[in-house]
């Protein structure tokens, strides 16, 4: 009689997932400050907005303690309006470690911390969901939801400026996609004064792959306006962008979930997810092209370039179904999403596609987190496909900023939050992980149980050595 055939459990991590998670939690233990994560320690040594979101989504995975303790400690910086400034200060480290710093932004927040005075996309209500699922927590629900409810009312009562329902960004760092060409249009309209400050990126990441002087002279005009007008009204950039709008959405639709726990209504919340997936449609739909792309709210046309930022819609509750296939398709012809390759930032057949430079064509770890999200209810099997070169982006190039679409090497700085956290997040799922199984040798037992005592299953061993 034949022996029963073994039990095959995915949940067993195989060597080389083992390496990657070790390697990811390693990177989140050097960027923790003990409150939160930096980006990176030596590029960007503050707290960032939506990075601290994404990097909650991944530590959930490994801390959820710490995943809860990034977000409320963002939330400290939250002005009395509502806003989550993009950056929150470290007043520990020097003005002229980043720019623009504190000086430049002349902005405080109530709870003291010095902040930006701009926003970045609205990723959080999504995050602070994908915390409690991995870890319930209601106490923490009942005391995120109220301050991401003033988040959304912000967005709601003062970024609403073409009478529809979504909101428009007012400078191209409140996309997080900083450089795409997609702001090329909009941005060759601002003058461009030459700048006084000095660039401190450029310490520390090569010119070729940063956005270009000119550029950055036109991202601190901007700011400097947005600032002395008191951070309100309009700026000489007004966008309404399709990723920041698809987050908005999905976060409507998660706080409507929250508030399902902490005994709030859910229905409004609902409602505005269903309208502003209809002003989605509406207003950025492209079908002929069959993507989002943003609209310039000052001019109100469309704005000619896309990028990746169009198919991040997919991630929106109630898109129709013939919508997500035309992005699926879209995302496979123009992007080359298939087998072996990695998601370009901007399509490689644009006229703008630079390979290395800073969202022109790279690929990042969190778009294409983005898009894998989207991607689970439209197409699994490429859903898979995209988590699998994920994982192999960072596996072979390390926790880098961003990669070549083509060639996987690594581009910007190394040792990268969300690149960490987002890799755990996917090694974390078990049908994404069936799918990167298929590819690897099996490890020898041996290996896998010495790994078993290191960092990997450490927990919140971190936790306790910085206490
Ligand atoms: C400006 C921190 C941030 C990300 C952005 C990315 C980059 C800052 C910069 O780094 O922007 O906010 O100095 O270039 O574009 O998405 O949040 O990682």
């Amino acid at each position: 009689m034949q022996a029963p055939a073994r039990p095959t459990t995915i949940a067993e991590p195989s060597a080389e997932e083992a390496g990657i998670r070790r390697g990811a939690i390693r990177v989140l233990l050097a960027n923790w400050t003990g409150a939160y994560t930096v980006p990176s320690r030596r590029l960007y040594p503050h707290q960032w907005s939506w990075d601290s979101a994404f990097i909650a989504i991944g530590a959930a995975r490994w801390s959820p303690r710490r995943a809860r303790t990034e977000l409320m400690t963002l939330f400290g910086g939250q002005w009395r309006d509502g806003r989550v400034p993009h950056i929150v200060f470290n007043p520990a480290v020097p003005e002229d470690a980043y720019f623009p710093g504190p000086a430049f932004w002349q902005a405080t927040a109530p709870s003291g911390a010095r902040t930006s005075g701009i926003v970045q996309p609205p990723v959080h209500a999504l995050a602070a969901w994908r915390v409690h699922l991995a870890d319930p927590d209601r106490a923490f629900l009942y005391r995120i939801y109220p301050r991401l409810e003033a988040q959304h009312r912000f967005l709601r009562t003062s970024r609403r400026m073409s009478g529809s329902e979504l909101v428009s960004i007012v400078h191209p760092w409140e996309s997080g996609m900083d450089n795409s060409p997609v702001w090329d249009a909009p941005l060759a309209k601002v003058p461009a004064p030459p700048m006084r400050e000095r660039r401190r990126d450029l310490a520390h990441v090569a010119a070729g792959e940063r956005p270009t002087d000119r550029d950055y002279a036109r991202y601190t005009a901007i700011a400097a306006a947005y600032r002395d007008a008191g951070y309100t009204g309009r700026t000489g950039f007004v966008v309404e962008d399709p990723l920041f709008n698809a987050l908005y959405g999905a976060a409507e639709s998660a706080l409507a979930r929250i508030a399902a726990v902490v005994d709030a209504d859910p229905a409004p919340h609902l409602r505005r997810a269903e309208e502003i997936t209809q002003a989605m449609l509406e207003r950025l739909w492209d079908p002929s092209g069959g993507i989002f792309r943003a609209r310039d709210a000052r001019t109100g046309e469309m704005l000619p370039e896309d990028s990746v930022a169009g198919l991040v819609p997919l991630i929106l509750p109630g898109l129709p179904a013939d919508v997500a296939d035309r992005l699926v398709a879209t995302a496979v012809a123009r992007f080359g999403l298939k087998d072996g390759t990695l998601l370009p930032s901007y399509p490689p057949g644009g006229a703008a596609f630079e390979p290395a430079r800073y969202w022109r064509g790279p690929s990042w770890l969190n778009t294409s987190w983005l898009v894998l999200e989207g991607l689970r209810a439209a197409d699994p099997g490429l859903a898979h496909r995209l988590g699998a070169q994920m994982l192999r982006a960072v596996r072979e190039a390390g926790f880098r900023e961003y990669f070549n679409p083509f060639t996987g090497e690594g581009h910007g700085c190394g040792d990268f939050g969300w690149s960490a956290a987002l890799a755990l997040d996917v090694l974390a799922d078990p049908a994404l992980r069936a799918q990167y199984r298929l590819d690897r040798v099996p490890a020898p037992l041996g290996q896998l149980d010495q790994q078993r005592g290191g960092v990997v299953e450490g927990g919140d061993l971190g936790d306790q050595v910085l206490a």
